[in-house]
């Protein structure tokens, strides 16, 4: 487990007063906000995915009220690509913190988080987190994989799984190709079974590690795009990605980044 957090931890502080002397709270900024991640995860080395409380970086994350100002320098919108992944700091090797700006009506495809913990929170906009079973646990499932999951969950079941013809090394903010034509039972393997579908709101704070399960982010408006703020710890380059109707994994998901500090990468990559 991690220390408890210092006294430097700037929280929510109480600075000003209103007009009836009583303090007046004063929001958080992203600035206050990476400082805070830095004192709690520590200045480098000694903490594994085990030994990181996730909890601790949640709450920090949810201290945080969006504020256009502070994240819009890093926010790089390409409507080519599903999602731009933009570095806001890397934690000195302990972490990365980035904002994600998702295209309209674009999604992620399933992924996993190569061991690491993945707390993000809406900034802009509303997404969709989809969470999967691993494949082995869907397939000792499969007879329960059943249309009634579709109905309980509200999002829009995809239609769009990169086809096993996809590279290897693709990365993973390219917009999902459309299905294949086959059906699934052409296909071998089990469809992906659903765990949830969560529908998320702008300061909403969400949190998955691969003991969870494996999950998809969607942007459901066609109209316009999405930010969402994200802290993956240890950081980690690439993932693996995995079809829906099949349950097959590729390790596909290359995690490059589209911005650095709000300057735009020469090639995409970090
Ligand atoms: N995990 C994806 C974003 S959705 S959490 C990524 O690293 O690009
Ligand atoms: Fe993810």
């Amino acid at each position: 487990m991690v220390p408890p957090l210092t006294p430097q931890i700037a929280h929510i502080m109480d600075h000003t007063m209103n007009s009836n002397n009583k303090p007046e709270k004063e929001p958080l900024t992203l600035d206050q906000l990476v400082k805070n991640i830095h004192l709690a995860l520590g200045p480098d080395g000694g903490l594994d995915s085990e030994h990181i409380d996730a909890n601790e970086i949640l709450k920090l994350m949810e201290e945080y009220s969006s504020n256009a100002t502070d994240w819009s320098k890093y926010t790089i919108f390409d409507h080519s690509r599903a999602y731009t992944r933009n570095l806001i700091d890397d934690g000195n090797g302990k972490f990365n913190l980035m904002i994600l700006a998702w295209s309209k009506g674009q999604q992620s495809p399933i992924h996993d988080h190569a061991g690491s913990h993945c707390i993000m929170k809406i900034l802009d906009g509303e997404l969709e987190e989809t969470q999967y079973e691993w494949p082995n646990e869907s397939k000792n499932n499969a007879a329960k994989n059943t249309k009634d999951d579709d109905t309980e969950c509200n999002c829009k079941s995809s239609s769009s799984s990169s086809p096993s013809s996809s590279v290897e090394s693709s990365d993973i903010t390219e917009a999902v190709q459309t299905s294949s034509s086959l059906q699934s039972s052409e296909l071998n393997g089990n469809p992906l079974r659903t765990r949830k579908c969560t529908r998320l709101h702008p300061n909403e704070v969400a949190y998955i590690h691969d003991k969870i399960g494996l999950h998809r982010i969607s942007n459901p408006d066609q109209g316009r795009g999405a930010v969402s703020l994200h802290l993956y710890t240890p950081p980690y380059q690439v993932c693996k990605t995995f079809e829906e109707k099949t349950g097959r994994s590729r390790m596909g998901g290359k995690c490059t980044f589209y911005s650095i500090g709000g300057h735009r990468c020469t090639d995409s990559s970090s």
